[in-house]
């Protein structure tokens, strides 16, 4: 068989229904009453998680590795022991009330194309990997897309090593907990060469099936900024102490915000501005609170127009501090990116050889597969998702859509697993 024919096999042995059961085997995991998942990144149920693919990739007889961050990697062997991988996945963990889909998606859609290339018979030239990286959303541990940075080292391990999460546990600890959960696993050097990248992912906004289309060939990612804003006041009596006098770090905090907000005004509402964190302390009706925190997320496809805006938080913050201390600190700076002309081109082309309506389109959200760019050529497939609802444990998708997805994301490793 030729290579595109091979591609094309391996996506006909795509099996919705194994998909879509494992789909729900891994939302077990962290199955939260209204139909979501919590499964934070580095906790127990991230851990059960794990076991579950391990399980799965036991099963099929794949090899399996992990890193000093714990990305996990499960590898379908090519002829070639020793050539750089083709490369998929996605992340196991969770907001914490979050989705089935987001992330899992790319993990078990991932491996559904490892098991449909065995299936099929076919052999590559290079190993094709599944890998599932560690804390993409950053819900327990700031910022995200933590394994994906570390691995194209964009950040250091190091660095991050002493963050702790709302409990007080360090990622050391729940780092090295989780290493320890699965013992024997060879340890693959962080920044080990990749031949290229695809990751399959929920659209996550309601694109696609706004145009009744099924895949989205991806054409890259907008810029995403986080920074956290910490403010310090002084505790105070609530009945005795005179507003004038006081130094209420909330309300300071609260005025903050409303500030940014005006700063973020853009008619064309492009601009994506959240603040997803805000905490007072010491959280006592009585008391004035003397210290706020709060979050930013701020998003724009425009490079020039992030670094400009990104410039005007801290004078924004100060300008409403009243009387309190303020302290902005950037905690990710990923700029706009653009893929792989290369692969948005295979992923529009298999989607529409196999009769997947597609489009080229951008992301609004994040994805590790921004900093894997750095490393190598890389892509990444979209696939609808209900009413676009993400970050909710409401989101939904079809069995029909995952599928379609996972046979463009099989037919494109295989050919890229066959190229020099
Ligand atoms: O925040 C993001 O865009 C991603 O879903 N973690
Ligand atoms: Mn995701
Ligand atoms: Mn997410």
């Amino acid at each position: 068989m030729g290579a595109r024919a091979d591609a094309l096999a391996a996506a006909a042995a795509v099996d919705e229904s194994r998909l879509w059961s494992r789909q729900m085997a891994m939302a077990e995991i962290g199955a939260t009453a209204k139909g979501g998942v919590n499964r934070a990144a580095l906790s127990d149920e991230d851990r059960r998680a794990r076991r579950l693919m391990l399980e799965w990739a036991g099963d099929l007889g794949f090899e399996v590795a992990t890193d000093d961050i714990a990305n996990l990697y499960i590898r379908r062997p090519g002829r070639q022991a020793d050539a750089a991988p083709v490369v998929t996945g996605s992340h196991l963990d969770s907001q914490p009330r979050g989705g089935k889909f987001d992330g899992a998606y790319g993990v078990i859609g991932g491996f559904e194309a490892l098991e449909a290339i065995t299936q099929a018979g076919i052999e590559t030239a290079r190993p094709i990997d599944v890998v599932a990286w560690t804390n993409e959303e950053g819900g327990r541990f700031q910022p995200g897309a933590m394994g994906s940075a570390v691995f194209a080292g964009v950040m250091r391990l190091e660095d991050q090593l002493g963050l702790v999460d709302s409990e007080g546990v360090t990622l050391e600890d729940a780092l090295a907990e989780t290493l320890a959960s699965t013992p024997g696993l060879p340890r693959r050097p962080l920044g080990h060469p990749f031949a290229a990248y695809v990751e399959a992912h929920i659209e996550q906004g309601p694109r696609l099936e706004n145009e009744g289309l099924t895949i989205g060939a991806v054409t890259g990612i907008q810029g995403i900024y986080w920074f956290t804003v910490e403010v310090n006041g002084a505790e105070a009596h609530a009945g005795t102490t005179p507003l004038r006098t006081r130094r209420d770090a909330l309300k300071a905090a609260v005025a903050m915000v409303t500030a940014l907000e005006e700063l973020m005004a853009d008619e064309s509402d492009t601009v994506r501005f959240t603040v997803g964190r805000f905490e007072c302390h010491p959280g006592s009706p009585a008391t004035v609170p003397g210290h706020a925190f709060f979050t930013i997320d701020f998003r724009h496809p425009d490079p020039d127009l992030i670094a400009r805006i990104s410039a005007q938080i801290a004078p924004t913050c100060e300008a409403h501090a009243r009387g309190c201390t303020v302290t902005v600190r950037p905690i990710m700076e990923i700029p706009p990116l653009v893929f792989d002309p290369t692969l948005i081109d295979m992923v529009e082309g298999y989607a529409a050889r196999l009769g997947h309506p597609v489009m080229r389109m951008p992301s609004g959200a994040g994805h590790d597969a921004g900093h894997i760019n750095h490393l190598c050529p890389t892509g990444m497939i979209f696939v609808p998702c209900e009413r676009g609802v993400s970050h909710n444990e409401a989101e939904n998708a079809t069995p029909a859509d995952l599928a379609a997805g996972a046979r463009t994301l099989a037919a494109c490793l295989v050919d890229l697993a066959n190229q020099e």
